[in-house]
């Protein structure tokens, strides 16, 4: 058999003889003297540094389940061991939300959990950079504790798999997609071979020399159901304690099982931001839609389940297959919801498209947009033009019913002013229900960031210490920014050079501005002819995750009037006056004239119109204003 490993670190240590896993399982087996207990562990979710316990109490924090996980158990679930599945974040939360349990302690769940299955084997996921601290914490304990084989894989170790065995953190990492990797492992580190095909991207250390096993690149073939993973998974539980993201908390099933489902892996795209085509490889591979109705079956009919979240990036892809997939939906009359928080294609959409999303349960989506300027579209090799999202919004139109919001990124590498303008003019421009601003993070395997090694190795040295978030509020439990002095602020953001490469505290208060003008002031949904509802449903679920925003309470305060239910809408006045007493909120309403609104508040839907369209005409005079000078730069134009 070629089993074989290479060299992969910088530092130039070479092994390319595959024996040496051999010989370091035997190793490892003879000094843990393996048992047949395997564990996979899901690290927290959430920042530490603005844990507000009172959000988990409203269900405030993401309860994604462990699905990367439940496909390497139903990967190895063939073999003869006793495999169990510790999602640390659901644990954690259930904690905080019934016993007023101290976050702080997090890791003591795992400890106790060991001590008592002591396995032979644990293997930790991490999926993004916020991961970073826990995963690091985890590896730590488990290997001071010193009593099982450490794997990890998932998004950080393939990217950072040297600096981790380099610290001797784990015996193992496991990069990418890791169903056929870790059954390649097992072959040697447990007694029973099954003779899997070698894989590549197996890497450990040994006798001072880092390794790289020898083989297939660990596609999978990916056609499984989870439903045994399920077994060790209570999916009926994760709904009290957190949500997916608003859409799951809309569904308006506040005690209504959810879960997460995938179609297909990988993405037709390969935009320079994202890792995903370096991190799942070429091509989009697809579940047959008989595995995935049969999960759905099992979830709905013996879970309970109600709603499902896609996680698929390109879920389009296989347009006939999605589409027969939908109509069987539709035919089963499961009466289910679902959503697609992290983004459609929009060239994919058609009518017929967004006949079937809609008639078969959708709630919501989201569309990837990244950016209204032309040349940054370009550049960033997103698969659309801004044509392409104009037909879509179109069409969205006519669906009125789903909730259908738009990401864009904000701080691209080099991004001017006068870009950004653009991304946020093309917001207002095509009228969704929401536009999703976030600040662009630099994430490891996108080729935009192939220079940020630096940056990634910082990340890791600090044990996640500056690890930014990309919704710039999530930073502190108050969820209020804190920049320099010198950042502009409020209005005076347009006054920006347009060629200036804004830096990265003055992108949070750009995000604060375009965030308030467009999402709220300018919401097509508290127009007239609008849908207070949505609206209402958005901010109403995104507000748990921020309890004291004022804005908030006052936008939703106005909402209420349009729907005349005046009761709530006194509640929310109450609560936006409140939490706006503070300096910080004070200066902040006082800039965007939310003050003027709050001492002369509408008592009835026609003033709220009459009002709210006020502040949009002048703020979108201000913003035409600098859309003028901007026409001098832009490429849009
Ligand atoms: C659900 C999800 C989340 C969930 C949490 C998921 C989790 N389990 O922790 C939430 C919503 C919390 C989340 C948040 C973020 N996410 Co996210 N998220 C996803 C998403 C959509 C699905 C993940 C998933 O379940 N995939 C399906 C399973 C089957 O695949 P998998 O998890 O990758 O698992 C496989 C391998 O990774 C590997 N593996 C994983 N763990 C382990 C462990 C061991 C021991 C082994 C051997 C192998 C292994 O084997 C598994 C089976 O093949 C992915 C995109 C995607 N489609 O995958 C992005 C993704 C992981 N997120 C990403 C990012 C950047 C984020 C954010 C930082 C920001 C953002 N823009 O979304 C935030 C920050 C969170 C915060 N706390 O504020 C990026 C990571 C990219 C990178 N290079 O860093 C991804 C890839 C999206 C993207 N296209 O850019 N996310
Ligand atoms: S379309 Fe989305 S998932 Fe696909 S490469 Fe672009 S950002 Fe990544």
């Amino acid at each position: 058999m070629n089993i074989c490993a290479k060299k992969f670190n910088r530092s130039g240590a070479i092994k390319n003889n595959n024996l040496f896993l051999i010989e370091y399982c035997n190793l490892l087996k003879s000094k843990y003297r393996l048992n047949k207990r395997v564990l996979l562990v899901q690290i927290p979710q959430l920042v530490f540094k603005s844990f507000n316990p009172e959000v988990v109490k409203k269900k405030g924090y993401y309860v994604f389940p462990p699905t990367g996980l439940q496909y390497l158990y139903e990967a190895i679930k063939k073999r003869d061991l006793d495999i169990k599945i510790l999602d640390l974040n659901f644990m954690l939360l259930k904690k905080v939300f019934e016993e007023d349990f101290d976050y702080r302690q997090w890791i003591d769940i795992l400890k106790e959990y060991v001590d008592d299955f002591d396995p032979a084997v644990i293997g930790v996921s991490c999926m993004y950079d916020l991961g970073i601290q826990p995963l690091m914490e985890v590896l730590k304990f488990l290997r001071q504790r010193n009593r099982s084989v450490i794997i990890t894989g998932g998004v950080i170790p393939t990217y950072e798999g040297e600096s981790l065995l380099e610290q001797d953190l784990c015996h193992f990492v496991i990069e990418r997609e890791g169903e056929d990797r870790i059954n390649f492992l097992l072959d040697y580190l447990t007694d029973e071979n099954l003779n899997s095909d070698p894989c590549s991207g197996v890497r450990f250390k040994h006798n001072g020399f880092y390794c790289e096993t020898e083989g297939n690149g660990g596609e999978v073939i990916f056609d499984t159901d989870l439903i045994d993973s399920y077994s060790l998974v209570n999916i009926r539980e994760y709904c009290k304690y957190g949500s997916l993201n608003p859409f799951s908390r809309i569904a308006g099933l506040e005690n209504s099982p959810f879960a997460a489902i995938q179609m297909n892996r990988g993405c037709r795209a390969m935009c320079t931001f994202c890792s995903v085509r370096d991190f799942i490889g070429k091509g989009v591979r697809k579940r047959s839609v008989e595995k995935i109705l049969s999960e759905m079956d099992f979830l709905i009919n013996k879970c309970g389940v109600r709603h499902f979240e896609w996680l698929d990036d390109d879920l389009l892809y296989y347009k006939k297959e999605f589409q027969n997939l939908l109509q069987k939906i539709i035919d089963k009359k499961w009466e289910i919801t679902w959503s697609a928080n992290n983004g459609l294609i929009a060239s994919s959409i058609d009518d017929e498209m967004m006949r079937l999303i809609r008639d078969s349960g959708c709630i919501g989506f989201k569309i990837g947009i990244e950016t209204g300027n032309v040349e940054k579209l370009k550049e960033i090799k997103k698969p659309a033009t801004l044509d392409i999202f104009r037909k879509a919004a179109k069409i969205f139109e006519q669906y009125a019913e789903v909730f259908i919001g738009g990401n864009f990124m904000l701080g691209f590498p080099h991004e001017k002013f006068y870009q950004m303008m653009d991304s946020f003019r093309f917001s207002l421009e095509l009228n969704l229900d929401w536009s999703a601003f976030t600040t662009c993070q630099a994430i490891r395997g996108a080729t935009a960031f192939s220079e940020f090694e630096d940056h990634f190795i910082s990340q890791i040295k600090s044990e996640g210490e500056n690890v930014k978030n990309f919704i710039p509020t999530r930073e502190s439990s108050k969820g209020q920014l804190a920049v320099k002095k010198e950042a502009l602020k409020g209005l005076d953001v347009f006054k920006l050079d347009p060629k200036c490469e804004p830096d990265a505290d003055q992108i949070k208060e750009i995000w604060f501005t375009f965030n308030l003008v467009g999402n709220y002031i300018n919401n097509k949904n508290l127009r007239r002819g609008g849908n207070p509802e949505k609206f209402i449903s958005w901010v109403e679920m995104a507000q748990v995750a921020y309890p004291i925003n004022p804005y908030m309470s006052l936008f939703l305060s106005l909402a209420y009037i349009i729907k005349e239910d005046f009761q709530k809408a006194e509640e929310y006045f109450q609560k936006a006056t409140l939490s706006y007493r503070t300096d910080y909120w004070q200066e902040r309403f006082a800039a965007f004239k939310l003050d003027r609104l709050m001492r002369n508040f509408p008592k009835n839907k026609a003033e709220v119109f009459e009002k709210i369209d006020d502040l949009r005409s002048f703020f979108l005079t201000v913003i035409n204003k600098h859309s003028y000078v901007l026409a001098n730069y832009s490429s849009n134009n």
